[in-house]
């Protein structure tokens, strides 16, 4: 699937001569199309720039700036899933803003706010920059989102434009430097000519270059005197003297003839801020913040029992060494490492590494000992690592023993749902055959339990099914063979065509399509399954005692059976008879993949929806956004909300927004759990058909007449109590109901027990945190906060992540000091070198120090540290003169970015520092209907 969707782009293009390739959906460019071209853009050089490090080709044809094919650039197809929806998130937290923060002036560059819109993006960089240090790529995201906001509106509400300016105002991203000049005191506009808006700022304004912005009031007809208004419906000030408003949101805002130009800047500003970013963590790091990396892009995380009674177990070590061993270095090789190890009482600490060798040592260094009684805190552990993975991970814990953390079970539950994480139990021993309940039953009961219904693995069967996960129970004997056929399928791209529970079982049969982008075809039945009978599209057959594996290869371990097929293209039917509980999932590999979420609707100021974070209203209808991934021309036809255990199901009114997303409308949300099942059309390899493809989510669902909310400043400060307020509201009866708030890093914390509620009403509630004075600045706590309502019958919940970091007092970026700088570079350039000599020193000390621009070799070492921890950095650099410049680009500690600029045909003593600029390789060209992207080689 590589490229061949943007190369049919391109030819289309060529074909038809059109000199436009028109990327905006509708004829204005709103927040997510600017933040994405943005994202496209320096997405793009980033992979350039690591491809010519490593000497890799390139190739990238500048009019396919899409998603598919900037994956396909970088080389990085199996990470298409997570860039979209990090992506989506950036795009959703930017969104947000107009929703959540739309009165707060700062967040819009509204009212002359500029000094407090410019903290708000610098703080959040600072955040963004620690949180991308210590791997915490969510949080950078959800931060990135909502900075790139301000920074955006700025060009549509302020007259920079109207200025004459055409290249962004770089001080709104560096603290400590003039962001224009200001005067709150003098008039600024003058009223419209009727509707006409284009000369309403004051001539002498734009004579004198004077910064401004409009004001904007959705109650208040009032602002200050003289001064311009945002303009448009919405904005009470506008009809307030001087009438009329100056904002470029739209082509037909007030100043909507200068939309194009504002938004033109608005990603270049984007870019710069991104670049700031990419400095700081890395190429690297930069992409994997945007969810792109090398290998699978998934995390291998395990969560393991280490008491006592799990001696034997610790051999899965083995396994796991050479299941890593195996995938080293192909496209299937996990991205990240993920341990957690539980105890009793103890659990943790989450440890991750992007090494396989340390996770090895890790594995390897863990120890069975103590745990106390029976049960264990395997949800502690297991809330850990459902906080700690990306998105959408597959998790597998190791366990013999039940769970004394029940009370987790919900937060649990909602994690999973939230995060769309599939959860694996490997459950061995008392399982299979429970010596410790005998003994609690005094011996009565002695029999092999039906393990899918034993109670002591309810709980875990019940969790593993609501993540789209496997309850396995083996020997311990069984355990290695079982861990390396379930991991075996933790490969890149992984999709789900169809999943299933059935508990009490059934006799019954499923059928599922099969496209031709799937490859590895396998069905998983868990439980004891009497028999299944396999029909492929062609009809031809294959049961339990087959004597031949016709179709699938089978392997059998514990109660859990993988069955690995040949993907043929078509419509396939699987029988099973059984009266045992089971489950059956059939996964596949496949770029083509879709993401969801429900939506919310919403009137008046800021029109639009935004995406629901936790469960829709039951009863009522409701509405699902689908993205469609890894196909740029792929559509959805059907979307059905199909009951998990049964087989009603609710089919979804499909709307189109464009730009691969669709929006489902549902007259009935289930009141069961359910899942979300797709069926579209992508272009065939063979482009005499269309290629039918069908996808499942693996998570189940489920609707509540709860709903929960919750805004809140999302930044921690070591030490200090922070406060989380809340609603409750209930669609149906009132009564006493249960609050539950966890937080997954031990956090003191309180918050009410119960809520009292009247029928159809609300209460409020406040959480309160505080993280110790030794939190490192840059990581990150997520809070559950639940409620459940009287008698358990319905919960809903709210997760929300919140960074915590220290004041950052540092925003100088290092300072190069120029030490010698020499060479004869009058000859032949060929045969003749130059060199440098550099001292970069920083208050926060010098953590990095790279070749941003030059073609020569670079020696760093520490010469001096300074009682503050200031360090200076020796650098040594040595160039061909046919390279004769070179630009150095240095990282302080809190991650401010400078470079220095040195060149061989200029000899000055010292060089000056410049900050925060960057130099973008892209310009744009604007054609009326839309623009080209342009690249220089
Ligand atoms: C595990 O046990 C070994 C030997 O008994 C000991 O050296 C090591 O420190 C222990 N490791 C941990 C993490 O407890
Ligand atoms: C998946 O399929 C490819 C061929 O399409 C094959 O080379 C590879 O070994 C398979 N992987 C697994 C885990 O079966
Ligand atoms: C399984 O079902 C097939 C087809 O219905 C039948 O031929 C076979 O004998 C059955 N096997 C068992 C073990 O029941
Ligand atoms: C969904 O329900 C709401 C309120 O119950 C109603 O206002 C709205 O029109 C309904 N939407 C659709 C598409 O039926
Ligand atoms: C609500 O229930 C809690 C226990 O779940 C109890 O402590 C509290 O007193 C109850 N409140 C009311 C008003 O009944
Ligand atoms: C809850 O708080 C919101 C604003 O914070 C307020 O408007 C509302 O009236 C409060 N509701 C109750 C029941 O106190
Ligand atoms: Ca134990
Ligand atoms: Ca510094």
């Amino acid at each position: 699937m590589r490229s061949s969707e943007c190369w049919s782009v391109l030819s289309f293009v060529l074909l038809t001569g059109a000199a436009a390739f028109k990327i905006s959906r509708g004829p204005s460019m709103d927040h997510s199309e600017i933040t994405q071209m943005a994202i496209l853009d320096v997405t793009v050089r980033t992979c350039r720039s690591l491809a010519e490090a490593e000497g890799r080709d390139f190739v990238f044809h500048p009019l396919s700036l899409t998603v598919t094919c900037v994956i396909a650039a970088c080389d990085a197809a199996e990470s298409t899933k997570s860039f979209q929806i990090a992506i989506k998130l950036i795009q959703r937290k930017n969104k947000r803003v107009d929703i959540r923060r739309l009165f707060n002036a700062a967040y819009h560059f509204d009212d002359e706010t500029f000094e407090d819109g410019r903290k708000v993006i610098t703080d959040g960089l600072a955040i963004i920059k620690a949180s991308n240090k210590l791997d915490n790529f969510k949080a950078a995201r959800e931060k990135l989102g909502e900075i790139t906001h301000p920074l955006q509106d700025f060009y549509s509400h302020s007259n920079w434009i109207e200025l004459g300016k055409e290249i962004p105002n770089n001080n709104l991203i560096t603290v400590g430097t003039n962001i224009g000049n200001i005067d709150l005191a003098r008039p600024t506009c003058q009223n419209c000519v009727g509707n006409d808006c284009t000369n309403n700022i004051l001539e002498d304004i734009i004579r004198d270059q004077i910064l401004t912005t409009g004001y904007f009031d959705a109650i208040l007809s009032s602002k200050p005197a003289g001064k311009c208004s945002h303009g448009g419906r919405f904005d009470q000030t506008s009809d307030d003297e001087p009438i009329g408003g100056i904002n470029k949101d739209s082509l037909t805002a007030n100043h909507g003839h200068l939309h194009n130009a504002a938004a033109r800047l608005a990603i270049d500003a984007t870019i710069q801020l991104l670049d700031d970013i990419r400095g700081a963590a890395g190429d690297t790091d930069f992409l994997r913040m945007l969810g792109i990396s090398k290998g699978s892009n998934k995390a291998l995380c395990f969560v393991i029992d280490t008491t006592g009674s799990m001696a034997d177990i610790l051999a899965v070590k083995a396994v796991t060494a050479s299941i890593i061993d195996t995938k080293a270095g192909t496209r299937d090789e996990p991205s990240l490492y993920i341990l957690v190890p539980f105890n009793d009482p103890d659990f943790g600490p989450l440890r991750r590494t992007t090494d396989p060798n340390v996770f090895k040592t890790w594995l390897s260094a863990l120890n069975a000992t103590g745990g106390g009684d029976f049960p264990e805190m395997s949800l502690s552990g297991l809330q850990l690592a459902l906080t700690g993975a990306p998105p959408g991970s597959e998790i597998f814990l190791f366990t013999d023993a039940t769970a004394k953390d029940i009370y987790l079970k919900d937060t649990v539950i909602t994690l999973i749902e939230q995060t769309k994480t599939v959860v694996n139990f490997m459950l061995t021993g008392s399982f299979r055959f429970s010596f410790r309940s005998l003994l609690a039953n005094n011996g009565h009961n002695m029999s092999w339990t039906n393990q899918m219904s034993s109670p002591e693995s309810q709980l875990y069967s019940e969790l593993a099914h609501y993540s789209g996960g496997q309850a396995i129970e083996v020997s311990k004997d069984e355990l290695s063979e079982a861990t390396s056929i379930i991991t075996e399928s933790s490969a890149a791209s992984l999709v789900t065509i169809l999943q299933a529970v059935r508990s009490p079982g059934k006799d019954e049969s499923f059928s599922f399509s099969v496209d031709e982008s799937v490859r590895n075809l396998t069905i998983y039945i868990t439980g004891n399954v009497l028999n299944f009978t396999l029909t492929s599209p062609s009809g031809v057959s294959q049961s339990t005692n087959s004597p031949n594996e016709s179709l699938a290869t089978v392997k059998v371990v514990g109660n859990f059976r993988s069955l690995q097929i040949n993907p043929t293209v078509g419509i396939w039917e699987i029988m099973l008879l059984s009266t045992n509980p089971y489950s059956i999932k059939v996964i596949g590999q496949s770029g083509i993949d879709f993401l969801f979420d429900f939506v919310q609707f919403f009137q008046g100021a800021s029109e639009g929806f935004d995406v629901l974070e936790n469960r829709p209203g039951a009863g009522g209808n409701g509405t699902l956004l689908l993205t469609l991934t890894g196909s740029d021309s792929g559509t959805v036809t059907d979307v059905s909300l199909v009951e998990a255990s049964g087989s009603g199901e609710v089919n979804g009114r499909m709307e189109t927004l464009g730009g691969g997303e669709f929006l489902a409308h549902f007259d009935t949300i289930p009141s069961v759990e359910f899942v979300v099942r797709v069926k579209g059309k992508t272009d065939s390899r063979s482009k005499a058909s269309t290629n039918d493809f069908q996808r499942q989510s693996t998570t189940q669902l489920k609707a509540s007449t709860l709903a929960i909310t919750s805004v809140s400043e999302n930044i921690i400060v070591p030490g200090t109590l922070f406060l989380v307020p809340f609603s409750v509201m209930t669609g149906d009866v009132g009564g006493n109901f249960t609050i539950q708030a966890t937080n997954d890093r031990d956090f003191i914390s309180s918050f009410p027990d119960s809520l009292v509620l009247a029928d159809g009403g609300s209460a409020n509630g406040t959480v309160t945190l505080s993280a110790p004075l030794n939190t490192p600045s840059g990581s990150d706590v997520t809070l559950t906060i639940q409620v459940e309502a009287p008698g358990g019958a319905d919960t809903n919940y709210i997760v929300q992540r919140f960074s915590i970091v220290n004041t950052v007092t540092d925003f100088q970026a290092p300072a190069c000091r120029l030490i010698r700088l020499r060479g004869d570079c009058s000859l032949n350039c060929s045969l003749s070198a130059w060199e440098l000599v550099v001292d970069v020193s920083d208050q926060s000390g010098v953590v990095r120090v790279d070749i941003k621009r030059g073609n020569g070799t670079l020696n760093t070492a520490v010469v001096a540290v300074g009682s503050g921890g200031e360090n200076t950095t020796r650098v040594s650099y040595a160039a061909s003169c046919c390279s004769p410049d070179v630009e150095l680009l240095a990282v302080d500690g809190v991650g401010n970015v400078g470079s220095c600029p040195f060149s061989i045909n200029d000899n000055p003593s010292t060089a000056a520092l410049s900050t925060g600029t960057t130099l973008s390789l892209s310009y744009l060209i604007w054609v009326s209907l839309g623009l080209i992207l342009v690249y220089q080689a």
